[in-house]
């Protein structure tokens, strides 16, 4: 029998509603939902696929454990007596900081990955986190923790009402978007050039989106916090600070000047390979906007300045007053935010509160960098245990992480490791235990992550679209279960987690003076909540709590779980909106200019301005039709474009004797890899590129598409030295490299 249901893509981060056809319990199609309050119908390649990616062969269908070194297929319960049994030990005996914890980025695309690996970490009590946001935003999340005391206050671009939008190191063609979350990236950018506004693209390639710009500048990569800071000082130089009604909100703009005075256009002008002039005129424009936003991602963050560029994306946005405006960069209010807390002084944002082993690198947001995984598993020292067992939830450190090789080995010589995904991989094929997920149509579908980052207030949930399949368990189970069994609770009623954060969260609802349900007895209302299942009753008390929430019946009118169900295209909730000072928890209340962490990395950007390596240097690039690392075994998504490349200039190919479609070897200061040349004109002289999420030959896998055309893993050029200090985060972008035309 075939039938539709509603499902939001979880593919990539603009959360597209999809209508899935569906022929007993196969997905047979896809097509985007024109009544989605938020997509109204867009859908790219990758949501078209959602059948292939959903069915594929590939996936895991039971849990394996590892007998006699082999991994073989398990039942449920084996496998949690094995997990149970290979990490307590290793608690007990070494102590929970000798147990890591690794979260990859699909942990933000499921209802699973937001509820339940924060219970996990609170529960274990480890400081061994590491999680894929170090190889991505860890720097903007530390901007955002100094400018406004909150590291997940990160501004908007309002795309579908400004005037002028100046985009960084993105490429919203390909990626569909990142911390920007617009289903249709590419027709939102049309309709503001349609409305006669202005896309300025920087990026060292010319890519699909800086070939709909109004101006491409081709910077030299690694040097956008040097262009930006020239822009802010030419905004000061020439009178046009304008923080308008940002004004009262806003402390040490003096400080600020003072502090940026030498980065002039002239002096970054030979760094950047940018012009002078164009700077100025960058500046001016964007001053002269009636309303603009500054957006950056990838290719700012994941460099050695990347919180500084990340901060200065920000200040820009601060001096010429579009911070907090219509048509400028917003918070978004989603439907699952606490209860938000009147303006006022907060507790600021700590860094560094503790420090890795080996090389004592400062934690951020609770994490230690992913690049810093492997030395801290392979490196005795005098201080403290090594991590001897690992628990991975959706994360391919060794295609995502710098020297996949030596992680590799160092994952080999663990005492445990389990990993929840739903494929046998370059990582997972190293744990003694694999929890699979079921595919994405058996499971339920909530945006709890990119809501917070959406270009319109709105919210949405999909129940799962088909029933799970027998020996399957929903991923919210496997993660209650895995929490209890690396606990030394195993065996207890998995129920009893979801209870258990209820419990706690609205125990603290009825204390807090500003929570609508302040002075109510928590069982009372526990007892309203409504959902099938825990992650239900969990997302209706978030809803209810929150914003737009019924406050559970002070607002009778307000959000709840039923009203969402009522709603299956969703609900709209509004534009952007001002909301400062609300989101500040800043000590002083205030937007705090130029932190002190910021400040004292300043020498080190202005040491920048003479550099100017001789050499080639490396940027990546995303395809379309994939995504990081773990679709290249759906046939339907592979070939054409979407290939394991090097892009090299015209100019460096001549110089260097490669042809179009030899080989080549690249080497960098963790390896080499060998990859076919593709001579193009879309990347500027002295960059080449290689995408990432590759190099899928390694032994004892399940991946027997993506082996077939495995690309090489461009991770392995790097040694994971090179990192930007204040955030941890991996320098993946504008690494140098040596090339030879291979015979
Ligand atoms: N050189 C270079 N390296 C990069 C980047 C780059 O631009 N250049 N980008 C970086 C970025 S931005 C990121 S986010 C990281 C990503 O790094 P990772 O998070 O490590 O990698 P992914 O490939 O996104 O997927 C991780 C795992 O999730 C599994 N998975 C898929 N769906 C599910 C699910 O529903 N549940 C569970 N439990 N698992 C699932 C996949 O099988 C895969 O093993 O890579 C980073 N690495
Ligand atoms: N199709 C597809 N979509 C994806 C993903 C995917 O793998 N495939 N991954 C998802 C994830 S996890 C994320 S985080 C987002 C990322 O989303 P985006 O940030 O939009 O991702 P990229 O396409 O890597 O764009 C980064 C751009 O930065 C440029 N760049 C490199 N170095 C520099 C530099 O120093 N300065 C400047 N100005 N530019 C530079 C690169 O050439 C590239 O075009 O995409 C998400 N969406
Ligand atoms: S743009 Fe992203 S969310 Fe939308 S259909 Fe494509 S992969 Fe899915
Ligand atoms: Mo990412």
């Amino acid at each position: 029998m075939s039938r539709t249901a509603l499902r939001i893509c979880p593919l990539c981060e603009a959360t597209c509603g999809l209508t899935l056809s569906i022929e007993g319990t196969r997905v047979t199609g896809a097509r985007g939902d024109r009544e989605d309050v938020f997509s109204k119908g867009f859908i790219c390649p990758k949501g078209a696929c959602f059948g292939a990616v959903d069915g594929d062969p590939d996936r895991l269908c039971t849990p394996l454990v590892r007998v006699d070194g082999r991994l073989r297929e398990a039942s449920w319960q084996e496998a949690f007596d094995a997990v149970a049994a290979g990490l307590r030990p290793v608690v007990e005996r070494y102590g929970a900081d000798s147990v890591g914890v690794v979260l990859g980025n699909p942990n933000v695309h499921t209802v699973a990955g937001a509820l339940y690996p924060q219970v996990l970490l609170a529960a274990l009590r480890t400081r061994s986190l590491f999680t894929a946001s170090t190889v991505d935003q860890m720097p903007k999340h530390v901007s955002s923790g100094l400018l406004f005391g909150d590291a997940n206050a990160i501004p908007v671009p309002d795309l579908d009402h400004t005037g002028h939008l100046l985009l960084i190191g993105a490429n919203p063609l390909e990626s569909n978007g990142s911390l920007c979350t617009a289903p249709d990236f590419p027709g939102r950018l049309k309709a503001l050039r349609a409305r006669g506004g202005r896309l300025i693209v920087v990026d060292p390639r010319r890519t699909r989106t800086a070939k709909l710009a109004d101006r491409h500048l081709a910077i030299r990569p690694g040097t956008d916090a040097l262009l930006l800071a020239a822009m802010v000082t030419v905004l000061f130089e020439e009178g046009l600070t304008d923080l308008g009604h940002l004004a009262p909100h806003v402390r040490d703009v003096d400080e600020l000047r003072e502090a940026v005075r030498d980065f002039t256009p002239e002096a970054v002008a030979g760094a950047c390979d940018v012009d002078a002039d164009v700077i100025r005129t960058l500046a001016r424009e964007l001053a002269a906007a009636p309303t603009a936003a500054v957006y950056a991602r990838i290719g700012s963050c994941t460099v050695p300045h990347g919180t500084l560029a990340s901060w200065l994306v920000d200040v820009l946005n601060i001096l010429t007053g579009n911070l907090d405006r219509p048509g400028g960069a917003l918070f978004p209010q989603a439907a699952t935010d606490r209860t938000p807390r009147p303006a006022g002084p907060g507790h600021g944002f700590a860094l560094g509160r503790w420090r890795s082993r080996v090389r004592h690198l400062p934690e951020a947001k609770g994490e230690l960098p992913l690049s810093a995984l492997a030395e801290e598993i392979d490196t005795p020292t005098d201080e403290g245990e090594p991590v001897r067992a690992l628990i991975a939830v959706a994360a391919n450190p060794v295609l995502s992480a710098p020297d996949g090789d030596r992680l590799d080995r160092a994952l080999d010589s663990l005492d445990f490791m389990v990993s929840v995904d739903p494929y046998l991989n370059e990582t997972s094929r190293h744990a003694h235990v694999v929890l699979p997920p079921p595919p994405p149509s058996q499971s339920p579908h909530h945006d709890f992550a990119f809501n917070t980052l959406a270009v319109r207030n709105q919210v949405r949930y999909s129940r799962a679209a088909v029933p799970l399949e027998p020996g399957r368990m929903a991923e919210s189970e496997i993660l209650a279960r895995l929490i209890l069994a690396a606990t030394g609770m195993h065996g207890t009623d998995p129920g009893a987690v979801d209870a258990m954060v209820i419990d706690r969260t609205l125990g603290k609802a009825v204390r807090d003076e500003n929570s609508p349900v302040h002075g109510r007895a928590p069982e009372e209302l526990a007892a309203r909540l409504t959902g099938d299942t825990g992650p239900e009753r969990r997302l209706d008390m978030m809803l209810r709590l929150g914003p737009y929430g019924d406050g559970f019946g002070a607002r009778p009118d307000g959000l709840t779980l039923a009203e969402l169900l009522a709603h299956p295209h969703g609900i709209d909730l509004g534009p952007l909106r001002p909301r400062l000072p609300q989101p500040l928890k800043t000590r002083s209340g205030k937007v705090e200019l130029l932190p002190g962490p910021i400040a004292a990395d300043l020498p080190r950007l202005r040491q920048a301005l003479g550099e100017r390596p001789e050499g080639l240097v490396l940027v990546g690039r995303r395809h379309l039709r994939s995504n990081n690392s773990w679709m290249h075994n759906v046939p339907a998504l592979t070939g054409g474009s979407n290939r394991c490349t090097l892009h090299i200039h015209p100019e460096d190919a001549a110089r260097l004797g490669v042809r179009d479609g030899a080989d080549v070897r690249v080497k960098g200061a963790g390896g080499e890899v060998v990859a076919p040349a593709e001579v193009t004109d879309g990347v500027r002289p002295g960059v080449v590129s290689l995408p990432h999420g590759w190099g899928h030959d390694r032994p004892g896998t399940r991946l027997s598409h993506a082996a077939s055309g495995p690309g090489v893993n461009v991770n392995q050029l790097l040694d994971g030295s090179m990192l930007d200090p204040l955030s941890g985060n991996a320098v993946l972008n504008g690494i140098p490299v040596q090339l030879t035309a291979s015979l």
